[in-house]
């Protein structure tokens, strides 16, 4: 009696494993095989006309999905409009979020192939890895099988999107309620490799870091002298290259910028103050081959694509990517 209760103990445990691995196993690789065939090449297709076009659109659809992925999951609400303003797009933070067009774009195109098949969540996690990839970064393959969500609210957009501010501490906060490591956070960071901030995102270290109108000491002298020269009070809409040596290309020139103390962001030049992100940097810094960086950046970018997704029969495919919630 009491053998077979612990057999069907180990039975029980066993379904409940594998259910979960099931559960799971609805995100994974070539999900539109059967159903939308080609897909991914489509919107590789559609992305490099778009990429030829404007050589900073990848940047802008990189950070696209980190603000999709960490703003209640990967599930395409950073595209839902509020006419009242209370949707995720109308966060301070998402204020400079560029490519919510692009997306809509090859959107039309994917549901002219094949109707209520294809999340836009999906799609927008394929043009974050053909951005890296177009800007000479590494190809993996994505995970696909995400549902969109349809709820989108400007609060949680400020909750939960890291400050450009913050110490390695409070990064590393923001990062575990996603599930994402120490490691994975130094490694996306590098995302930065690309693209562009806005002179409020940085200003403070320039002006008045502690409030005593100081600069952040940590800052190269010469850096932050260039930087003081265009990001003026009076000029506050310019903008500067997160990764000063190759701002275009996928590569370790931001790790090569932090550890020279020449990163934008508080966010950034943090990640030298912590011994294990610190040494990551001075690894990458250091690195003649792209090939370390390039297998990890992979890993944490299939990482964040699994943050709060829907999978199965929970939330939608709809026919456009943009809808108003309110
Ligand atoms: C570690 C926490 C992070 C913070 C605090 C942060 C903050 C920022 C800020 C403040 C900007 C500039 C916005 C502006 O002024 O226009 C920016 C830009 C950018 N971020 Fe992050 N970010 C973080 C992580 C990430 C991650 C995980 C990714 C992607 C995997 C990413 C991708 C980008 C890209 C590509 C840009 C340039 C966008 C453009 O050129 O339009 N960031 N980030
Ligand atoms: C999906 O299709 C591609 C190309 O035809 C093929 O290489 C791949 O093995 C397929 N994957 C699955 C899971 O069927
Ligand atoms: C994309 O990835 C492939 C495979 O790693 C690589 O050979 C290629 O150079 C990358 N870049 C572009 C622009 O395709
Ligand atoms: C990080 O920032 C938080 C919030 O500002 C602060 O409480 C904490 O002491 C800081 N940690 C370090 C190591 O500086
Ligand atoms: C990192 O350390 C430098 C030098 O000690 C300091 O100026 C800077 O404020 C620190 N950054 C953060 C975000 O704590
Ligand atoms: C500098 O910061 C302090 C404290 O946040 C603030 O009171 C002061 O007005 C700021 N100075 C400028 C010039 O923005
Ligand atoms: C990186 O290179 C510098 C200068 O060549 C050297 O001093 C340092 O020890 C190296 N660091 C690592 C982690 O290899
Ligand atoms: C983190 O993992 C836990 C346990 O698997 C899961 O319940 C939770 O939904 C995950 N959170 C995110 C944001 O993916
Ligand atoms: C939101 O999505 C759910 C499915 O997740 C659906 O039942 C509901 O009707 C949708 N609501 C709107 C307003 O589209
Ligand atoms: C936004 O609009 C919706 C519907 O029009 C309404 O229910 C909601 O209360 C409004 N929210 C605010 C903050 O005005
Ligand atoms: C694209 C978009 O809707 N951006 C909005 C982001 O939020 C700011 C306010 O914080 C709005 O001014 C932008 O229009």
């Amino acid at each position: 009696m009491a053998v077979a209760a612990s057999q069907l103990f180990k039975w029980v445990l066993l379904v409940a494993a594998s259910a979960s691995l099931l559960a799971r196993a609805d995100l994974r690789y070539d999900f539109y095989n059967t159903s939308c065939p080609g897909v991914e090449k489509l919107v590789r297709d559609e992305l490099a006309l778009k990429f030829a076009a404007d050589v900073t659109l990848p940047a802008g659809l990189l950070r696209l999905h980190f603000h999709d992925c960490f703003v209640r999951g990967c599930d395409a609400s950073i595209m839902l409009k509020s006419h009242n303003g209370t949707a995720e797009q109308d966060a301070d933070p998402n204020s400079t979020v560029r490519g919510y067009e692009a997306i809509e774009d090859i959107k039309a195109k994917v549901e002219a192939a094949c109707p209520l098949v294809v999340s836009c969540a999906d799609i927008i996690a394929m043009a974050a890895r053909d951005a890296v990839n177009f800007s000479q970064g590494p190809l993996y393959q994505v995970e696909t099988g995400r549902r969109d969500g349809n709820v989108s609210l400007k609060e949680e957009a400020l909750q939960f999107l890291p400050p450009s501010d913050g110490n390695v501490t409070v990064l590393t906060e923001y990062f575990a309620v996603q599930n994402l490591t120490m490691k994975d956070m130094v490694v996306l960071s590098g995302a930065h490799t690309l693209g562009i901030a806005h002179c409020p995102s940085f200003s403070k270290r320039l002006y008045n870091y502690t409030g005593a109108g100081d600069q952040d000491p940590s800052l190269d002298a010469a850096y932050a002298k260039n930087l003081a020269t265009v990001c003026t009070p009076e000029n506050v809409a310019s903008v500067q290259p997160l990764d000063p040596m190759s701002p275009k290309t996928f590569d370790q020139g931001y790790y090569q910028s932090v550890y020279n103390h020449q990163a934008l962001l508080v966010s950034d030049a943090a990640l030298l103050n912590d011994s294990l992100t610190g040494a990551y940097v001075q690894l990458m810094n250091n690195a003649s081959s792209l090939d370390t960086f390039f297998a990890d950046f992979a890993v944490a970018m299939i990482n964040m694509g699994r943050a709060g997704v829907r999978t199965g029969t929970d939330g939608e495919i709809r026919a456009t990517c943009a809808i108003y919630v309110d």
